[in-house]
This record gives C-alpha cells, sequence and structure tokens, in this order.
C-alpha cells in the first residue's frame, strides 16, 4: 500500500495508473460480506451478554413485506436469517400488493403499541396507491430502524443521535473499518435519495465533536442533472466516490484518482448472455479496480452490510425501549 502512494504522489495521474496496471496491482477488495459476518458475530455477543445479564427478553423486529417483488422477498429473507443468527426474534408480516394504505397504517399503529416489538420496518419500495413518506412516518420513531421517519431524519440533520439509515450507516462502517480517513478529504456521493444519497452525504460532511459518527469529509453531491463533464470534474478530485445511483458503468476507470476508495451502492439486475440473471453495482468493477486503491464488490459489498446495520439499529431499539419506558 505504502509502495502504492508513493507511486502516486510521484507521478503524474495517467502514468501512475498505467504503472499500477502494468505491475498488476489491483485495488483492496473490502469484503462486505466478510465484515458483516464479523459485526453480527460481536453482536450476538453483546446481545446474549445484555439478555442474560438483564434479564431481558430478546430484542424483536417486525418486517412488513407488500406485495410479491422478488428482490424485496430476497432481502427481507436475508433479514430474518440475520436476525436469527444474532438472536434477535423476528417475523415477517406479508400483505398483498392490493393493501389499502388504511389498513396497512393500522397494522403499523398495532405493532406501534405492541410492547414486544422493539423494531418495524416496512420494506421498500410500497406500492404506488400507499403514500411511502405516510408509511415511514407512522412507525414510532422509537421503533424506526431504518431511520426513516421524518423526525428520526431531522434529527440525523441536526447531528442528534438517532437510527441512522442502514446503508449509509453500512458505508461509514465499511470505511471505519478498512480504516479509510475521511477527515478533510473530499468525498463525491453519487444520488441524493432520501434513503441512501442524502444520509449518507449527512453523515460524511457531519462535524465529529456532535453525537453522529462525525466524518469530516468535504462532501460533492451529485445527481441526475449533474452534467457527465462535471461528474466527472468531481469524482476525479475525490479521495473517496460513494455511488448510490442504479446506473450501470456510471463510475469508469477515467473518473478515479488513482488509490482512491471506491464504495459501490448500486445494485440492478441484468441479464446475462446464457440467459440468467445477476446482479451488478453502478461502478465498472473491472475497469476501476485497476486504479482504485480500494473498492467494493457487488454482490458482496454493501448490501450484506445493509443488513447487519439492521440488527444493530434493532438492538439500539430494544435497549432504548428498555431505559425510556
Ligand atoms: P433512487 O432511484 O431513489 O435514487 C437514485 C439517485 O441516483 C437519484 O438521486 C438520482 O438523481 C441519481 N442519479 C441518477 N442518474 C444519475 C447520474 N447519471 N449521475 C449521478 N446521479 C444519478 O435509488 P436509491 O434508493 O437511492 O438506490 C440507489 C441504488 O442503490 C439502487 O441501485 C438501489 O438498488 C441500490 N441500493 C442498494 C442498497 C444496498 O444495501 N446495497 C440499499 C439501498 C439501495
Ligand atoms: N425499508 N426498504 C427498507 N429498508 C431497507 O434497508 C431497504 N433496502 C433497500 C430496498 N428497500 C428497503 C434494503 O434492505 C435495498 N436493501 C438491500 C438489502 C440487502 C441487500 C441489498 C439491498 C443484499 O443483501 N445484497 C446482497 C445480495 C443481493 C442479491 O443476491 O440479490 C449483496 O451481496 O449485495
Amino acid at each position: 500500500m505504502l509502495y502504492k502512494k508513493l507511486i502516486t504522489c510521484t507521478f503524474s495521474r495517467q502514468f501512475s495508473s498505467d504503472i499500477l496496471r502494468s505491475i498488476g496491482k489491483a485495488a483492496e477488495i473490502i469484503d462486505g460480506k466478510k465484515i458483516a459476518g464479523e459485526i453480527k458475530k460481536e453482536l450476538k455477543r453483546d446481545i446474549e451478554e445484555w439478555v442474560q445479564n438483564n434479564n431481558n427478553r430478546a430484542p424483536s423486529l417486525v418486517a412488513i413485506l407488500v406485495g410479491e417483488d422478488p428482490a424485496s422477498k430476497k432481502y427481507v429473507q436475508f433479514k430474518m436469517q440475520a436476525a436469527k443468527e444474532v438472536g434477535i426474534n423476528s417475523s415477517t408480516i406479508k400483505l398483498e400488493s392490493s393493501v389499502s394504505e388504511n389498513d396497512l397504517l393500522d397494522l403499523i399503529d398495532k405493532l406501534n403499541k405492541d410492547d414486544n416489538c422493539d423494531g418495524i420496518l416496512v420494506q421498500l419500495p410500497v406500492p404506488d396507491h400507499v403514500s411511502e413518506r405516510k408509511v415511514c412516518n407512522a412507525v414510532d420513531p422509537r421503533k424506526d430502524v431504518d431511520g426513516f421517519h421524518i423526525h428520526n431524519i431531522g434529527r440525523l440533520c441536526s447531528n442528534v443521535e438517532t437510527f441512522v439509515p442502514c446503508t449509509a450507516l453500512a458505508v461509514v462502517e465499511l470505511l471505519k473499518r478498512s480504516k479509510i480517513d475521511t477527515f478533510g478529504k473530499n468525498v463525491v456521493v453519487c444520488g441524493r435519495s432520501k434513503n441512501v444519497g442524502l444520509p449518507m452525504a449527512m453523515l460524511l460532511h457531519s462535524d465529529y465533536r456532535n453525537e453522529l459518527p462525525g466524518l469530516e469529509a468535504t462532501v460533492t453531491l451529485c445527481h441526475r442533472n449533474t452534467p457527465p463533464e462535471e461528474l466527472i470534474h468531481f469524482t476525479k478530485r475525490a479521495d473517496v466516490i460513494i455511488s448510490a445511483t442504479g446506473v450501470v458503468n456510471l463510475i469508469r476507470a477515467n473518473m478515479v484518482k488513482p488509490g482512491a476508495c471506491v464504495i459501490d451502492v448500486g445494485i440492478t439486475r441484468i441479464e446475462t448472455e446464457d440467459g440468467k440473471t445477476k446482479i451488478v453495482g453502478d461502478v465498472d468493477f473491472e475497469e476501476v479496480e485497476k486504479v482504485a486503491g480500494y473498492i467494493t464488490p457487488v454482490p458482496g459489498g454493501v448490501g450484506p452490510m445493509t443488513v447487519a446495520m439492521l440488527m444493530k439499529n434493532t438492538f439500539q431499539a430494544a435497549k432504548a425501549f428498555k431505559v425510556t419506558t
């Protein structure tokens, strides 16, 4: 790594990336699946200890799955599996896609009042006839393990302790555990969605002297109306690029500063030549890994970490409830 850094500093950008390529020095892969495994192990230990020492019941999580979207079904299954691994009681309530908004809100209200339920999540997207904002705001903020309630978004934006949305938290944890420095660094976030890009940017630029993980970066937030020539202008100067757009191959090698860290949040299902489907990210992995210093794969990068962070938030909800109720 030191060798790579030295040549990165000494030579021009193009020259150093050519050298990296010629000596076959590929980026270090940030293995999200492995790190998620480690976090789940730590959580299992902490939850066991909390249950035994304080005579608590196990934390509990309820997922609401509306409709038959195969990706949503899969993600909720992963969440149930992870809960089992760490000692969280979990269940999924499945609803038809035709469910009325009122019936869904009633169900959330019932779960809000259920003392045996610490965390509630409504897997998104919800059908078009249901308001996503209303649903997110219906969850008791103290049980809002996704961090999507408007109060919790407000707390996040005010740097006050809260439930941080799982994907943003996943990226923070990946950066921390891979020892990627963000203090005073240039970070580009591609994508400004309320659930991913926005909380990501909030955490990255936040002041470490407050309650939330302050990453102290200089953040540029790009989106669909950032012209491509502007996007490349910013990404080329970035020490860290985080892409969360769902645009396949948005990030190419010529957009990346040699040695930079590239975190790929995007997930898109594509059909392969043999008729099978596979998932890919926003980053042209094959190209970019030759230039970047660190890179996350898809699959096996941010996805499994998102699930692990949900477990962390559920444990946080269980502990807070015990204190405040
Ligand atoms: P979204 O559709 O709500 O937002 C996409 C964002 O990308 C928008 O802000 C849009 O302005 C921006 N965008 C579109 N084209 C762009 C371009 N050319 N340049 C720069 N920005 C552009 O989606 P989302 O919910 O934020 O999810 C984004 C991606 O991340 C999707 O592929 C989704 O499947 C994936 N995702 C992955 C995880 C995970 O855990 N790995 C979690 C959530 C979402
Ligand atoms: N309410 N809705 C709510 N909360 C969330 O945090 C989510 N999200 C996103 C979709 N809707 C949501 C998730 O859980 C996306 N997401 C998610 C969860 C898990 C994985 C990816 C996205 C994941 O585990 N991905 C694996 C395998 C993917 C595959 O095989 O299809 C990976 O390695 O990326």
